[in-house]
């Protein structure tokens, strides 16, 4: 079993995160480039064209940074990442994936925009090229403000995203925060429940992985 991955990049890091909380030993592969692309062979071997992507011992591949943490999940189960019961596993699902398209998509859409690396790689995994949407950055800001509110918000009440423990959703939250600051964003300063939160889980070992 080995996980596909580009160190630096923000989904395989929601990933890191996820494992380091569980203490869970993987084997890596470094698939990213210097040029910022992945390897060829990759892309050959795996049409879908984006990390991670975990290859069981049986040659299944297993794409989306989520369906890999369930897979764990569902074998590892302490500590909960995911949820416990049937409320709470809905409500963790329903912060991750709001973290996901509300903050991670809007950083990927500000930063592959506006990064020349990525002038024809307007999506990722896509064969073709992509011309990149320059208005689409308006939006893409835009977006990233309605996130840091919803979720300052969110934490005025909640020590993490989704409650009272951290999930995964904690690490989609922060993986969408730092991914932003690649295009200079950064929490408004009249966000300070989701500062607080920051810091505290920025703090975690599993952040520096
Ligand atoms: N929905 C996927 C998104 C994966 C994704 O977008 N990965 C990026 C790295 S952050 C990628 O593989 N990019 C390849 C490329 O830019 O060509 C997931 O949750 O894992």
């Amino acid at each position: 079993m080995q996980i596909y991955d580009w160190h630096i990049a923000p989904n395989p890091r929601r990933l890191h995160i996820y494992l380091a909380e569980k203490g869970i030993p993987v084997t890596y592969v470094e698939v990213g480039q210097p040029d910022l692309t992945l390897a060829p062979w990759y892309r050959e071997k795996y049409p879908h064209a984006m990390v991670p992507m975990l290859e069981l011992d049986d040659g299944t591949c297993i794409g989306e940074a989520m369906a890999i943490c369930r897979y764990f999940e569902e074998l590892h189960p302490e500590p909960p990442l995911m949820g416990t019961d049937a409320r709470d596993k809905a409500i963790v699902e329903m912060w991750e994936k709001r973290a996901n398209e509300e903050g991670m998509l809007a950083a990927s859409e500000l930063f592959r925009n506006t990064h020349d690396a990525f002038a024809a790689r307007g999506l990722p995994g896509s064969a073709e090229p992509v011309p990149r949407i320059p208005e689409l950055r308006d939006r893409a800001r835009a977006r990233l403000d309605r996130f840091f509110r919803k979720f300052d918000a969110q934490l005025a009440d909640n020590e993490f995203v989704a409650g009272s423990r951290f999930t995964v959703a904690d690490a989609t939250t922060l993986c969408g925060v730092d991914f932003a600051k690649w295009s200079d964003v950064t929490i408004p300063a009249d966000c300070p429940h989701l500062q607080r939160w920051y810091e505290a889980v920025s703090a975690r070992p599993s952040a520096r992985v």
